[in-house]
């Protein structure tokens, strides 16, 4: 994302019946407080706040025990999706503000039928402690939240949310980092799917900037389009306390921050999702804050007037 004369359309979502608590619902608000608007204007972007979705119920869509919520999941799916879709149609990139997870079933399926239209692939970057690769069958909570990533895949079998043919993103083509909490049934499905995950170890062992890189060159061979999901609980508990999921040994501030300027360097970011941030579990907005401070490093904001070295 170098050109600097984009416009950048920011989608609030406030959306939380997709995890098992309230809270995001009050996302949206506290990213707009934190000030998202005025970091993108200050590294010289348009900006266009589309306010906030805030779709009925979908009445088609029965309620199923093991997927908490269907109605109101499927209803911001289509509303999400089809917004997705019309910002990166307009030349805009698309910067959902969350809101739980399930957000990204709507935001992947708009940017994916937006690829498939441009003719390239989507790669999906998913920053999280969890793989969100459950099936309604085989989610220990069923909360929707859990299963996006199955979702966008094809992998998980609701009643029918978005019309049938829709683009699907191949799980080949998702990249997950900093993964530490998966469930028994979801570890033999990404195996299975060949989902690539980069576990908190193999960060540890390998590194963050090198991961990173790795993932950069897969997806410019491609020629892709790239979204990022950036979840609150990718980063440690002691950086960011404020989501319901919290997982110890999450990455660091720098970390995370060499992600968000190894992205921005590559030019390859076509949309990305803030999620999961709850402000009724955060510490005086200071996880808030930081997600913002990472968008502003995604979207070129920088230490020094010059490049990450190497690049
Ligand atoms: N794997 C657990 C479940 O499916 O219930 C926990 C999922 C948490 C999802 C958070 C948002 O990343
Ligand atoms: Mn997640
Ligand atoms: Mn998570
Ligand atoms: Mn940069």
């Amino acid at each position: 994302m170098s050109n600097e004369n984009k416009t950048v359309s920011l989608i609030g979502v406030p959306l939380e019946e997709g995890s098992g608590r309230g809270g995001c619902a009050m996302g949206p608000a506290a990213l707009r407080i934190a000030g998202i608007a005025q970091a993108l204007l200050d590294l010289g972007y348009h900006v266009e706040d589309r306010g906030d979705l805030r779709p009925a119920p979908a009445r088609d869509l029965a309620q199923m025990e093991r997927a908490r919520n269907l109605d109101v999941v499927g209803a911001f799916t289509r509303a999400i999706e089809a917004e997705t879709y019309k910002a990166a149609s307009e030349g805009a990139v698309p910067l959902l503000l969350g809101g739980d997870h399930s957000l990204s079933m709507g935001s992947v399926s708009g940017m994916a039928r937006y690829a498939q239209e441009v003719g390239r692939p989507l790669f999906v970057l998913w920053l999280d402690a969890h793989s969100d690769f459950n099936a309604p069958e085989t989610s220990p909570s069923g909360n929707i939240h859990g299963m996006p990533v199955a979702f966008f895949c094809g992998k998980a079998e609701f009643a029918p949310i978005l019309p049938a043919g829709r683009p699907l993103v191949d799980p080949r083509n998702v990249y997950q980092v900093g993964i530490r909490s998966v469930d028994d049934e979801e570890r033999k499905l990404i195996t299975q799917n060949c989902v690539n995950v980069f576990d908190m170890r193999a960060i540890d062992e390998d590194g963050m900037g090198s991961i990173i890189k790795r993932i950069l060159a897969d997806v410019r061979a491609a020629g892709a389009l790239l979204h990022v999901s950036l979840d609150v609980d990718f980063l440690d508990p002691d950086v960011a306390p404020g989501v319901g999921t919290t997982v110890p040994g999450g990455a660091t501030f720098r970390e995370a921050h060499l992600i968000m300027e190894l992205l921005h360097d590559s030019g390859l970011v076509s949309s990305l999702d803030l999620v999961e941030l709850n402000p009724f579990l955060d510490d005086r907005g200071r996880s808030a804050r930081v997600m913002v401070d990472l968008a502003a490093s995604l979207f070129g904001k920088r230490i020094l007037d010059r490049p990450t070295r190497g690049h």
